[in-house]
């Protein structure tokens, strides 16, 4: 039997796409939901620095035995894929290369196993304040010289108005299994976004993830805001060799370049969200998304 919701919880605290001119809003939720105390797994100027910044780098978190494992079924599944299509496997914009493949953590042994390692799961029990489950998995590929880029966006807004996510509790762990240069196309992140929500214009069309999974058009961030925010803020580019691990807010305002270098930049994303914020009907008043890229359950 589906539970009544409360008035409280059917509200809409983070309003987009909605209005015809972009706004500005400050967050209405915590960034790190727990109390430090000594026994926390990340220490108390790490737990700072994610509070104020939205993110924390991680260097040298796994080993390369661990990470040849992740490697060599990181070129299985891209091999394996090349020829077959399945709804889960996303292309490049403008190549028949593999951009992403979603649903790691349920779809294969390997990554689900690493979804589920304690030291990760144990920091994101820590900052999301609660037992965590992957909302969201996927590998990002980025081949050197055709990876085409992510455009500045923040994820929750997305999750929120396509996915019902409710409240700002969740976030992603990126684990690089290449070396993160600043020519192959790393993540950018304007730290301390996290702490103002932007809304954007345009309704979101029909089933608009088949497009903007490879290129996002709709919850695109407009230009004002986003100088404003990085003229505010600056811009980070947290980078390191494969084994390191970047963890980031959902709403952080982040992105990365186009890969013309001739290395790919391939990491994996582990989004955690707590299960005292599961997902309801998306607030675009849409269809929800299939669940390999959102969690139901
Ligand atoms: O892989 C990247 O560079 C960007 C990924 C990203 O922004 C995302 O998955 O939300």
């Amino acid at each position: 039997m589906s539970q009544k919701l409360t008035k409280e919880q059917t509200i809409d605290r983070y309003p987009s796409r909605l209005a015809d001119k972009p706004g500005r809003s400050e967050r209405k939720d915590p960034v790190v939901y727990s109390t430090w105390t000594a026994d926390s797994p990340l220490t108390k100027e790490q737990s700072d620095f994610y509070e104020q910044n939205g993110y924390l780098f991680l260097e040298d978190f796994f080993n390369e035995t661990e990470l040849n494992v992740w490697r060599e079924e990181l070129s299985r599944l891209q091999e394996a894929y090349r020829d077959q299509e399945a709804s889960h496997v996303i292309r490049e914009p403008q190549s028949k290369e593999v951009r992403s493949i979603f649903a790691v953590h349920e779809n294969n042994d390997i990554f689900q196993s690493l979804s589920k390692h304690p030291r990760l799961v144990s920091i994101m029990n820590y900052l999301l304040g609660s037992d965590t489950y992957i909302h969201q998995s996927r590998i990002n590929y980025k081949p050197g010289f055709t990876g085409k880029e992510f455009y500045w966006h923040s994820d929750f807004e997305t999750w929120h108005v396509e996915d019902g996510m409710p409240n700002m509790r969740a976030l992603s762990c990126s684990i690089a299994l290449t070396d993160n240069h600043p020519y192959n196309g790393p993540l950018m992140i304007i730290p301390g976004s996290h702490k103002t929500f932007i809304s954007c214009v345009g309704q979101t069309p029909d089933n608009h993830f088949k497009e903007s999974l490879r290129k996002q058009e709709y919850g695109v961030p407009d230009q004002d805001s986003l100088k404003a925010l990085a003229d505010e803020n600056g811009i980070q580019m947290p980078i390191g060799e494969a084994g390191s691990v970047l963890l980031f807010d959902c709403n952080v305002m982040h992105g990365s370049s186009s890969n013309i270098s001739p290395y790919s930049r391939s990491n994996v994303f582990m989004v955690y969200n707590s299960v005292e914020n599961k997902l309801r009907e998306p607030f675009s008043g849409q269809q929800p998304r299939p669940g390999y890229i959102a969690t139901r359950s």
